[in-house]
């Protein structure tokens, strides 16, 4: 059906899409997880280039919920692109509790972007779903044109049902304006500035902190589940390295995974042992199987993305997960805990 729409052929670009100029790049949601790693490519790396300007927002300098604090900081900005991560975020256990709060709150961001980019004439909105919207009964691997193929998990189905209405919206304002606004589908992301609260955070940053604490104080660490769950967690600057490419050279309105290799999932269990070899932590390892497991698996295919970049190289999550502890023990007092 019309969703399915990967084939379609890259957009003429419109009138007002031919921007000469350097980029105006607006970030909403700049001060998080993957915001920060953007920030650093673009400042630290290279991913500047001469002339542009790029601006990475947090709530301080608009509330996205609402319309008019959304249109205000546009205007100040006047983007020419837009990269929206801007969203209420968390780990199964805080979206098992508010999946009303994660629809609402989404749907609402979500519009007052892409409603005021279009109104401003932005020339490129790329925004972000996530790989844990897929549907729950689904083969394997998944890939792009099967996220609208049957219901989402149901401990997240608030969260994901906003975000696949993004990739509906996208559809809606290319099919009516020509608007090239399109996404990309990150697998679990980690890194430094992570959420690493113990109760609404995710898995990995949670249990970085669990660990950090039970090392601490000589207390073993309690992993939640089975830990036989498997993801494909991506690190977040190799992530910001990705979305920096995606904003540049990416022309479909089709979503795009970004995730690493199918054969780089691990279990949980085995994401625990790396952060406990990465802190150093000899204590003992238990599992408190009277909590939920969540989504069992939801490998997802980046055979899109090895078409264009068959070279982009990860960074192994063991030196990762390692480079993240150590960001995270070095920046306790002011990390998100
Ligand atoms: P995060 O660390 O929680 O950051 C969320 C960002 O959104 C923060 O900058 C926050 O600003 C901003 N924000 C939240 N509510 C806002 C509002 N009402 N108005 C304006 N800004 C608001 O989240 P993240 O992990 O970086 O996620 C970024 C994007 O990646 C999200 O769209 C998320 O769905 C997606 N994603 C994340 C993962 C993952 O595993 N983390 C995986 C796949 C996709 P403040 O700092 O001021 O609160
Ligand atoms: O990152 P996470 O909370 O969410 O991971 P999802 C949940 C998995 O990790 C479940 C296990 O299998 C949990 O049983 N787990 C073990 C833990 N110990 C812990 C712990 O201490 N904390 C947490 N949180 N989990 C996410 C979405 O789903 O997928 C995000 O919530 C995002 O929004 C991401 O979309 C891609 O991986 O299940």
């Amino acid at each position: 059906n019309f969703l399915h729409h990967s084939e379609q052929p890259a957009p003429k670009k419109m009138e007002s899409d031919i921007n000469t100029g350097p980029m105006r790049v607006l970030v909403t949601g700049g001060s998080g997880l993957v915001g920060k790693a953007i920030e650093h490519v673009v400042l630290q790396e290279g991913g500047k280039l001469e002339g542009e300007e790029w601006i990475f927002l947090s709530t301080k300098d608009a509330d996205l919920l609402d319309v008019g604090q959304t249109r205000a900081v546009f205007e100040k900005y006047r983007p020419t692109h837009v990269i929206h991560l801007a969203a209420k975020v968390g780990g199964l256990f805080l979206h098992m509790k508010e999946n009303m709060h994660f629809l609402r709150d989404n749907l609402r961001i979500n519009d007052n972007v892409l409603q005021t980019a279009h109104e401003m004439g932005v020339t490129k909105v790329l925004s972000c779903l996530s790989s844990c919207i897929f549907p729950d009964k689904t083969t394997y691997p998944i890939d792009e044109t099967m996220i609208h193929n049957g219901q989402p998990h149901d401990s997240n189905f608030g969260y994901s049902y906003a975000k696949r209405m993004i990739d509906v919206q996208n559809r809606a304002y290319f099919q009516q304006f020509g608007r090239r606004y399109t996404a990309i589908i990150p697998t679990n992301v980690f890194g430094p500035y992570d959420n690493f609260n113990i109760e609404n955070g995710h898995v990995l940053s949670a249990l970085m902190n669990k660990t950090y604490k039970a090392k601490t104080e000589g207390t073993p660490v309690t992993v939640c589940g089975t830990g036989a769950p498997r993801r494909q967690f991506i690190y977040s600057l190799d992530l910001g390295r990705l979305i920096v490419w995606v904003l540049r050279e990416y022309e479909e309105i089709a979503p795009i995974i970004l995730s690493v290799n199918e054969e780089d999932e691990v279990s949980i269990k085995e994401a625990v042992e790396m952060i406990a070899d990465a802190l150093d932590f000899k204590g003992k390892i238990q599992f408190d199987t009277t909590l939920p497991d969540g989504q069992m698996k939801k490998t997802a295919s980046n055979a899109k993305l090895r078409r264009y970049l068959p070279n982009f190289t990860f960074t192994p999550l063991q030196e990762a997960i390692k480079k993240t502890c150590d960001w995270f023990v070095a920046n306790y007092d002011t990390a998100r805990t």
